[in-house]
């Protein structure tokens, strides 16, 4: 993008309304506060950095039918971002986003209303929700392409038949092949990573929950996965650093902001019931150092039948200790199964036939006569 100085901020996977355990603040789900917090205070730096772009690639939401304060805390934070009518604010429709059906419709909808309300009628259009694929012309010089998750049927959208011009940016929400992340991510509705590379100077994309560099060996382009803000994934246990990330194309860096969010205790013990009231006893100590964490205690290689001798006292002071706690017992000496031939022993259903009609009876031979397949019985 020679020639041009564009600072954006890009953030993906907010997750508002994401709930996870019985911890509750001030009645509602603690984690479902710990999200918005997050998403909040990720606006407030971001509004601080005085960026022209802002992008959120997908999933702004759990699911479309969060709570009313969660979409408050969508809302307000929203809102904060529409303050300054210079700045550009590009939202995509993520998998989580999306409406299941036409009679739920998506938050995304007033997030549209709000830009629609504060969108500056002179010029172009700076404020966008894009549902569906499209490609949009910001101030008239700078290309936007925008692939939300889509649902229903949206047709081809071909990147070959593009003509493009500087600068590119393009804001995704899918899966990138090529990137060399899980499986998942080579699937057939994946995007190619290389063909982006080629067609765009930024990629901003959402749907991976840790930040990634996706061109790390490319110094002509920004391409990267932000990740979520807080630690909303099926298994948020491995997740890494959480935030957004600054961009800047003078120099094409980027980096990711940290957001704090909620700490995370994961513990993993292996043995009988005397190690693993030991690891419950040490967790307890080091909860009470912490904030209310997210904590695990994995005890692999556990003895079956011997359940009743953990300490039960221990296991609900680090549930009450913990905002989100999980304890997870895997059993050794894993049972084993004979794959053998079960049918060992059993007759063939050919065998069964000529027992059965080695008996010879009459009412067998009328049964064959009426199929047309006594020629040979007698
Ligand atoms: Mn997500």
């Amino acid at each position: 993008m020679p020639g041009v100085g564009i600072r954006g901020a890009s953030l993906a996977d907010v997750h508002l309304g994401y709930r996870s355990g019985t911890s509750t603040v001030g009645g509602r789900n603690s984690r479902e506060v710990d999200v918005e917090q997050a998403w909040l205070t990720a606006i407030d730096q971001i509004v601080e950095a005085r960026v022209d772009i802002v992008t959120i690639a997908g999933d702004l939401v759990h699911h479309p039918r969060i709570s009313v304060p969660a979409i408050h805390a969508m809302i307000a934070g929203v809102g904060k971002l529409l303050v300054d009518s210079r700045r550009v604010v590009l939202v995509v429709q993520g998998n989580h986003d999306a409406a299941r059906l036409a009679e739920t419709g998506t938050p995304l909808d007033l997030v549209e209303q709000c830009m629609a309300a504060t969108e500056v009628k002179l010029g172009r259009r700076r404020r966008l929700v894009a549902k569906r694929p499209c490609r949009h012309a910001l101030g008239g010089w700078i290309e936007t392409v925008l692939l939300p998750f889509s649902v229903g049927e949206v047709g081809t959208f071909d990147l070959g038949d593009l003509d493009l011009w500087n600068p590119r940016i393009a804001v995704v929400h899918a899966p990138l092949a090529g990137a060399g992340l899980n499986p998942h991510y080579a699937g057939p509705h994946s995007l190619q990573l290389d063909h982006m590379l080629e067609r765009f100077h930024v990629l901003a994309a959402g749907d991976y929950h840790d930040y990634t560099d996706l061109a790390p060996d490319r110094a002509d382009r920004i391409a990267f996965y932000s990740g979520s803000l807080e630690r909303t994934s099926s298994n948020f246990w491995s997740e890494k650093d959480k935030g957004w990330v600054l961009w800047d194309t003078q120099d094409y860096s980027h980096e990711l902001v940290p957001v704090p969010g909620r700490s995370v205790l994961d513990r993993r013990v292996a043995g009988g019931p005397e190690k693993v009231n030991e690891a419950l006893a040490e967790m307890v100590s080091e909860l009470d150092a912490l904030d209310k964490p997210l904590a695990r205690l994995v005890v692999e290689d556990f003895p079956r039948g011997q359940r009743t001798a953990i300490d039960g006292g221990l296991l609900s002071r680090c549930r009450q200790m913990a905002t989100v706690w999980r304890f997870d017992l895997r059993y050794g000496g894993r049972e084993s199964v004979v794959l053998s031939d079960r049918r060992e022993g059993a007759a063939t259903i050919d065998d069964e036939a000529r027992k059965f009609f080695a008996r010879g009876d009459d009412s067998d031979r009328l049964c064959l006569s009426a199929l047309g397949l006594d020629g040979d019985t007698t």
